[in-house]
């Protein structure tokens, strides 16, 4: 059976066992230690909810939902229409399917507790997300990301769910993910246990394991950074950029910059490169949140061979202290990453 219909896209020869993303769940939920079913039809629930997005997402300049919803998030970042949409989407499909006990969102102020069946508040993990990454990338057609991060509480079941149980380091993730919606719609996740990408086949509604087992590559010779923030950047990543665009050895290293972090870290997962986004002085603590964006990527990097820092701590032991907290962010081949340490360190 080909992957996609007679009459469209030849099938994928990454994906020669057509093997879908359902199939790959069961197939590996012995994979996770607390298995008993729960961190499957969690990212199960993720799934339907991607698709319910990506499908307004794609629509997004034939309908009225265009354009900011006239409110402001806790980043006193414009709310677009589909924000909201999303927003709304994964918190209405996580809550319904009964397994976490509580969600934190960047579209929301304050964590959301979830009681779950008969006010018990049995369930045992928590989900910190992102739900459209890139948003301001929206009304120009740029594809945009939704980010997830999930952990197991830490507080005693039975118990309503508290800010402990958000505020955990990256290094106790059980699983993190991002869905793309671009040329095509995918979706990117890690348990612990290697990083695998399923794309989407939109005439039918599944994802299929399109790119198994990913791996950065060790380095590469893209860099990806605002650069129109250079005059605010530390000294070490000045001089950092400097060195990629020198004309020596390998370089002159190519920028490209999307402004989304998603298919930033995306292209970079697959060429090879680097993503920085330091503190500024408009962002005195770098623009990116810890928990439901840096976190996620973090976890995803490692796994698939790369690295992710501040500049001078491993992004996944930093301990948070508040939801919405930004740190520095400098995430991708390990080869580049520890190159742009050493001018950070040095300086
Ligand atoms: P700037 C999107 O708002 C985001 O969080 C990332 O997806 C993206 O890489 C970055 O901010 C873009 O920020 O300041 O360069 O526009």
């Amino acid at each position: 059976m080909t992957i996609f219909g007679p009459n469209s896209l030849q099938p994928n020869p990454m994906s020669q066992k057509n093997t879908t993303l359902g199939e790959f769940i069961i197939e590996n939920q012995s994979e996770f230690k607390y298995s008993s079913g729960e961190l499957s039809r969690l990212i199960n629930s993720i799934r339907l909810a991607a698709k319910v997005v990506n499908h307004e997402v794609n629509k997004a300049g034939l309908v009225d939902i265009l354009g900011a919803a006239g409110d402001t998030n806790i980043q006193g970042e414009d709310q677009q229409k589909l924000d909201v949409f999303a927003n709304d989407a994964f918190i209405k499909t996580l809550t319904n399917r009964e397994i976490v006990c509580g969600i934190a969102s960047e579209e929301e102020d304050d964590f959301i507790t979830i009681k779950g069946r008969n006010e018990k508040n049995d369930n045992k993990y928590v989900v910190l997300i992102d739900p459209l990454d890139g948003s301001s990338n929206i009304d120009v057609n740029v594809s945009v990301g939704t980010i997830f991060s999930v952990y197991r509480r830490v507080t005693p079941e039975g118990t309503p769910v508290t800010l402990e149980d958000f505020l955990q380091p990256g290094n106790k993730q059980v699983a993190a993910g991002y869905i793309i919606y671009g040329t095509s719609t995918m979706i990117v996740y890690t348990t612990g246990h290697g990083v695998n990408g399923f794309t989407l086949n939109p005439a039918i509604g599944t994802y299929y394991l399109s790119h198994p087992n990913m791996q950065f590559p060790e380095t590469g010779n893209i860099y990806s950074v605002n650069e129109g923030n250079y005059v605010h950047f530390p000294q070490g990543i000045k001089d950092y950029l400097k060195y990629c665009q020198k004309e020596e050895g390998d370089r002159p290293y190519t920028a490209r910059y999307i402004g989304s972090l998603v298919s930033d870290f995306h292209r970079n997962m697959i060429k090879g490169g680097i993503y920085i986004y330091p503190n500024t002085a408009k962002d005195p603590n770098g623009k990116l949140r810890l928990l439901y964006e840096c976190n996620p990527m973090a976890f995803i990097a490692e796994q698939a061979g790369a690295k992710a820092s501040d500049g001078f701590n491993r992004i996944m032991d930093i301990q948070p202290t508040e939801l919405h907290q930004r740190v520095p962010f400098i995430c991708g081949s390990i080869r580049m990453v520890e190159k742009a340490e050493t001018f950070m360190q040095g300086s």
